[in-house]
């Protein structure tokens, strides 16, 4: 069975850009029903549950076409969330030197990366996510709808930010660009660093 990954901090440890009861529910309701969901789904499919979550996503197409988008939602859901907590922590503002020099040499400076990150977020209609992806060794910038993932493709992700409205709702409203200005101060650029250079 799949089940629920812990928070790598306290719900309050992202205070004041992320505050400590959407923190709560984000983690405790809606990444939880994504597990409850995914395991509910494949009960008659136990094999499901020895694989990983991006196997799962990959082998959907061996389900039966009723329960299929939903486990690839699930599983998006589950893999989305437990990737998105693990890039953020309190207290780490910009990135080091080195990866400062790979961001400039590929985005011209550290605002313009900010900027079209900030682009992508913003222009997602609807829910979805932005993504940071190194693509043939390059960084690139792109989206996904609802829980769809960057997660297992070719290009692989190094950062990424939910933006479905439960990720910024009780804080911010209807304010997405508020949350997203927010979020920049709680990016774990050691996190997204160490992606990087294991994939580079
Ligand atoms: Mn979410």
């Amino acid at each position: 069975m799949f089940t629920l990954k812990e928070l790598p901090y306290a719900y309050d440890a992202l205070e004041p850009y992320i505050d400590r009861e959407t923190m709560h529910i984000h983690h405790d309701k809606h990444h939880a029903t994504y597990v409850k969901n995914l395991n509910d789904l494949l009960t008659n499919f136990p094999d499901f549950y020895n694989n990983s979550l991006e196997d799962v996503i990959k082998s959907a197409v061996k389900l039966p076409e009723d329960i299929r988008q939903k486990v690839i939602n699930n599983a998006g859901g589950v893999i989305n969330h437990d990737f998105y907590w693990e890039v953020m922590a309190p207290g780490l503002v910009k990135p080091s030197d080195k990866f400062m020099a790979i961001i400039n040499s590929q985005f011209g400076d550290f605002e313009k990366l900010k900027e079209a990150f900030t682009n992508a977020a913003l222009g997602r209609f609807g829910s979805g996510w932005a993504w940071l992806v190194l693509d043939n060794n390059k960084l690139k910038i792109t989206d996904t709808a609802n829980q769809d993932t960057k997660i297992g493709g070719l290009s692989k992700p190094v950062l990424t930010i939910d933006v479905w409205e439960h990720a910024y709702y009780l804080k911010y409203q209807n304010r997405r660009a508020e949350y997203i200005n927010a979020w920049w101060s709680v990016v774990n650029w050691t996190q997204v660093e160490k992606l990087y250079f294991s994939l580079i």
